[in-house]
């Protein structure tokens, strides 16, 4: 038997990372925290390249469009929503969940989802380096384990699925 499970070893190639500037004291500190996750993990700031988007809805374009690139081992998406904040909370956010996921399925690449939606700015600031974490940080890593998780997939030993059988037959 087989088990995948990533790891946070260095894994090696170019990481993008997308933010959104709007409530930019929360998103630079989630890049700031997601610079440091990577630098500590063994990706140094000249392996990284960042997207400056205007809001959180903008960001699943970008990141898609860096995936496609094929330069990038994965891609890191920050913002923030803040539902005090605004009317369109539910659009901008479902919206920038949604688009992040499609990137990610539709390119084969991980991007990786580091938009903050919170009640209130002071939830967001406790997960942007105060009381609850770095959020920004977290997604990091979570970059570098899906990398390192895919990477084994693709090496596992064994024998390519007997496609000409019959029952493989629709997946040919
Ligand atoms: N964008 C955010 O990233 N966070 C928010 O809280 C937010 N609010 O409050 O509206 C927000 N709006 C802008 C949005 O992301 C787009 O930039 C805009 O709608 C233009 O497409």
């Amino acid at each position: 038997m087989n088990i995948f499970e990533g790891n946070f070893a260095p894994p090696g190639g170019r990481f993008a990372i997308v933010a959104a500037r709007f409530n930019a004291m929360v998103t630079e500190a989630l890049l700031a925290g997601c610079r440091d996750a990577f630098v500590r993990h063994g990706v140094p700031d000249d392996q990284l390249d960042v997207a400056w988007v205007p809001g959180s809805f903008e960001v699943p374009l970008v990141a898609r469009k860096l995936a496609e690139t094929g330069r990038y081992a994965a891609v890191v998406c920050l913002g923030c929503v803040i539902r005090g904040e605004t009317g369109h909370y539910d659009h901008v956010a479902g919206q920038a969940a949604a688009g992040v996921l499609q990137a990610g399925l539709a390119t084969g690449i991980p991007v990786i989802f580091g938009v903050l939606t919170t009640e209130s700015v002071e939830q967001a600031l406790n997960r942007a380096g105060l009381k609850a974490g770095n959020k920004g940080a977290e997604a990091a890593l979570t970059a570098i384990e899906m990398v390192n998780l895919l990477g084994q997939i693709a090496e596992a030993p064994g024998p390519p699925a007997p496609r000409d059988e019959p029952r493989y037959a629709a997946l040919a």
